[in-house]
């Protein structure tokens, strides 16, 4: 594992790193914009005072914070081979064989915890599928963040998932989730995914007191989610949504898609049906995320003693 020293150095001196995720780039977001939005993703943590750590693996090595170089490698700019999404179980494989693999909310947490990095920023979590029943198609996503030491920060997740079996999941799973600024759980595109949640908190201090409770409590070795819904002006209209998802849902049943395939299927299939809108939610939600988590990030380590 590489850490860039700029990213250990603001670890080792206790001040905030704030994690980002890597599929989200190479499989989440169309190219060649990927890369101009990775780059205002990292700009947002820095504009909040903190160090953005974007996790990868770079010819087989786990890297913690990516020179600019290494980003478009991962976005696929360099034209250099193709890059793999790669949960936990995959990082061994990958970095075994010396390849590129852009990391998933899983496989980042997984990661950013062993750097010692406690918070991380990303668009949708993944989550439990609406054909799980026949599929047993439910994200690592989950099952990683009930053994790890890590904040994901995020619009909630996609309509494209069954959303209240995802929220059953992460209570078993002893991952806490809070509303910021709200006691509904996000849609991703939307505001409101029409589910509750327990807790609300209304500031970054707030949160980050959450944080530090959990490590003195001896929680802190589960994940916590912070779910930030989408600015009111950035939503995307309800009724586009509603037609999408259902076209979207038919489109890759007929078309087959299966497994890791099927989060990367939908995404595409939103961009293209809604003319770039859904492009845009996603690009403010996540540059949203990356300020929130920064402003939390530095709470917690203004706390630190
Ligand atoms: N949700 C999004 N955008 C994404 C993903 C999820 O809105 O890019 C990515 C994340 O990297 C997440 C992964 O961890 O998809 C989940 O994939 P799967 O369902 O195959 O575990
Ligand atoms: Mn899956």
């Amino acid at each position: 594992m590489l850490v860039h020293p700029e990213v250990a150095e603001a670890l080792a001196a206790h001040r905030p790193v704030v994690a980002l995720e890597s599929t989200i780039i190479s499989h989440g977001l169309p190219r060649p914009d990927n890369l101009r939005i990775a780059r205002e993703i990292e700009d947002a943590v820095r504009q909040e005072g903190a160090v953005p750590a974007t996790i990868a693996i770079v010819d087989g090595q786990a890297r913690i914070g990516l020179d600019d170089d290494a980003l478009a490698r991962v976005a696929g700019a360099t034209g250099a081979g193709e890059v793999d999404k790669v949960s936990v179980r995959d990082v061994a494989v990958v970095a075994a064989r010396g390849g590129v693999g852009a990391t998933t909310v899983a496989s980042t947490a997984h990661l950013a915890a062993r750097a010692g990095i406690r918070v991380f920023a990303t668009g949708g979590l993944g989550g439990v599928h609406r054909e799980a029943r026949d599929t047993w198609d439910e994200s690592a996503d989950l099952t990683t963040l009930s053994r790890t030491a890590v904040l994901v920060v995020c619009a909630g997740v996609k309509s494209i998932l069954d959303v209240g079996a995802t929220l059953e999941r992460l209570e078993t799973l002893n991952v806490g989730v809070l509303g910021y600024r709200t006691e509904r759980f996000p849609g991703f595109y939307l505001r409101d995914s029409g589910h509750p949640i327990g807790w609300q908190v209304d500031t970054p201090a707030d949160v980050a007191a959450v944080l530090r409770a959990q490590d003195d409590l001896g929680t802190g070795g589960y994940g916590l989610v912070l779910a930030n819904p989408i600015a009111a002006a950035d939503e995307l209209d309800r009724d586009l949504h509603d037609r999408t998802l259902n076209a979207g849902l038919a489109a890759a049943q007929a078309a087959g898609v299966r497994g890791k395939d099927v989060t990367p299927f939908l995404l595409e299939f939103f961009h293209r049906e809604t003319h770039g809108a859904s492009l845009a939610a996603n690009v403010a939600l996540v540059v949203a995320n990356a300020r929130l988590a920064a402003a939390v990030a530095s709470h917690y380590a203004a706390s630190h003693d």
